[in-house]
């Protein structure tokens, strides 16, 4: 039930949470005999491996393997939990996972990125250790999403992924324990906000289950307090508060007020939630996006979520610094390309003020040959939008989801260049099913898909805003930037025309090697990777329709192996794997920071 990881799991005077991140027992499964042996009642011969993390870097044996393997660990249960509803919570396990508890089966996911949670209050030991075990893959297949070992793909790499970052598996974020009252809990919160003049509006919708006859909201902020009561119909109320003089939530003040939802019956309170909200709006006319009515521009990057020996896997630290070199260099977005994000990275989004394009991890689609297989990434795509909608909604800084990222007609190449540019009439409506979902999920933020360069256009053209990833300069018309220019323009006004909507470059760059120069600009150097994005920084400036600019990469991160990715890395970060500034982020943060 993707309800389950609405809330993130909470410590307070009705809730417990446990995390079970640290070293844990693995063991490699590569004939898949492990569930017939029953390696789920206890796994023997295992090594130590860290969660968080990919295991592809942790050891020197794993690199390429995706194939099955088991995770392990024993922990006791604290006793205060007795009576309580008992959750295990996986932030991200990379790709499909089995769950035992003390050998008895509590349930199954596919897909990483996204948590996912299951009820196994029947199963725990209470006084004794309680042993948990995941059985994990990430084989790449064509029915998967993100795609991979695609027959006839244009990506040549190895591991076969029909994307160029590296598929990374593992458990790749925390592993908690909670805990939630018995029989009448808080199982969602909705906040919507708005303002008219000085009064900001802030709408909470609560569900619980069990029964709730009333509660209260209480909004804290800015100094000041307010409060209302609800009423449940059902397991369901909705309240709007208002707050005058509202503080609005925006990149140069990230305002957020505390919301308090409890919940009870005529005499006690039963349970009780707190999240942050910012009040705000966004939109987009024909050529601007708007965030509370006002024109704003994006200023950042494409990223990855990828460090050395961590691999996919959270790394705090990481996230603090990314931020804090994305201020450095006066960024005030970026999108969460090619899948959703660990939690740690949205609340600090929400606090630090960045505008955050949220993406599903649907990279590599494409429209022919198998239709069950296509069948099978439709309706993978479908879950991942109710999923990353349900775990983000409540964050101001998440600004549009992105159903897809450079879609392709069998045709597209690498290089942009494309024999049939055309996007096929069920290649739309299945976009258009995904655009639906999401606006019937939540109407308030904006929606769209990022378009390859040679990519069909329609596609393009179903977002709010339009977003576009162009490497002219580099994978065609290489070196050639005065050319590189020329088509830009022809290109995007051209776009523009057709369908009267804002773009948003999300991505441009070039390959960059750290410490390799040159006096007059050439590929690979820093000096050009400099002039590059020069380039497409002035040409924005000489649109009005241009509202936003991200650059590829915010850091070099690691791939697969192939011709086009030197040492498996893909070198267009402006920053190192390691976080260092390349001459490029001084070039930014000279003219970002003006
Ligand atoms: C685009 C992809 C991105 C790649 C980038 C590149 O969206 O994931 O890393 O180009 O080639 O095709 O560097």
């Amino acid at each position: 039930d993707p309800a389950h990881i609405a809330l993130f799991p909470h410590q307070n005077e009705f809730r417990n949470t446990l995390s079970l991140s640290g070293m844990w027992q693995f063991k490699k499964d590569s004939m898949e005999v492990g569930e017939k042996e029953g390696w789920q009642n206890g796994l023997t011969a295992t090594r130590s491996i860290a969660v968080p993390g990919s295991w592809n870097e942790q050891f020197t044996d794993s690199r390429d393997y995706l194939g099955m393997v088991w995770y392990q660990k024993e922990t006791y249960v604290p006793s205060s939990w007795k009576g309580q509803r008992i959750f295990i919570r996986l932030g991200s396990a990379t790709y499909a996972a089995k769950l035992w508890i003390n050998g008895k089966p509590v349930g199954q996911h596919e897909g990483g990125n996204l948590p996912f949670a299951f009820d196994i209050s029947s199963a725990v030991n209470w006084g004794a250790p309680n042993r948990i075990t995941v059985q994990l893959e990430n084989m790449l297949k064509p029915s998967r999403v993100p795609t991979g070992n695609v027959p006839g793909s244009p990506f040549t790499n190895y591991p076969k992924s029909n994307y160029d970052f590296f598929p990374f598996a593992g458990l790749h974020r925390d592993v908690w324990l909670y805990s939630v009252p018995a029989v009448t809990v808080i199982k969602d919160i909705t906040v919507k906000t708005t303002f008219t003049g000085t009064t900001g509006s802030v709408e909470i919708s609560v569900l619980t289950e069990g029964k709730a006859s009333r509660g209260t909201i209480l909004i804290t902020g800015n100094g000041k307090k307010y409060e209302a009561p609800i009423r449940f119909t059902g397991n369901a109320a909705t309240t709007t508060l208002s707050i005058p003089d509202v503080r609005l939530w925006s990149p140069e003040d990230p305002y957020l007020y505390q919301v308090d939802v409890n919940i009870g019956d005529t005499k006690t309170t039963l349970d009780h939630y707190t999240l942050e909200t910012g009040v705000r709006t966004i939109s987009a006319n024909d050529k601007q996006l708007l965030l509370n009515g006002k024109p704003i521009f994006l200023k950042g990057f494409g990223k990855h979520e990828d460090f050395p020996i961590f691999g996919r896997g959270t790394a705090n630290p990481v996230i603090v610094k990314d931020y804090s070199l994305m201020k450095w260099v006066g960024a005030n977005s970026f999108r969460t390309s090619h899948y959703p994000y660990d939690e740690e990275y949205m609340r600090l989004a929400d606090r630090e003020g960045f505008l955050v394009i949220d993406e599903i991890p649907a990279v590599g689609l494409y429209f022919h040959g198998d239709t069950t297989d296509l069948a099978a990434r439709q309706a993978m795509c479908k879950q991942y939008i109710n999923e990353l909608i349900t775990r983000d909604k409540n964050h101001p800084s998440v600004i549009m989801w992105c159903v897809a990222n450079e879609p392709f007609p069998k045709e597209v190449t690498l290089a942009g260049s494309s024999a049939d540019r055309s996007a096929t009439p069920k290649s739309i409506d299945l976009f258009k099913e995904l655009f639906a979902l999401v606006k019937q999920k939540d109407n308030t933020r904006l929606a769209t898909l990022v378009g390859a360069m040679g990519g069909p256009l329609e596609w393009v053209g179903l977002g709010d805003v339009m977003c576009i990833n162009r490497y002219y300069g580099w994978y065609s018309h290489a070196g050639d930037m005065a050319g590189a220019a020329r088509i830009l323009g022809l290109e995007a006004d051209a776009l523009h025309k057709r369908y009267n909507k804002p773009i948003i470059y999300t991505e441009f760059g070039a390959d960059t090697y750290p410490g390799m120069h040159a006096d007059d600009p050439e590929m690979f150097t820093e000096e050009f990777q400099a002039n590059f994005l020069k380039m497409y920084l002035d040409f924005a400036q000489s649109r009005d329709y241009i509202t936003g600019m991200h650059v590829w990469a915010f850091s070099d991160f690691k791939t697969g192996q192939g011709i086009i990715r030197f040492g498996g890395m893909n070198y267009k970060g402006v920053f190192t794997r390691d976080r260092k500034p390349k001459a490029a982020a001084h070039y930014l943060r000279s003219r970002w920071t003006k």
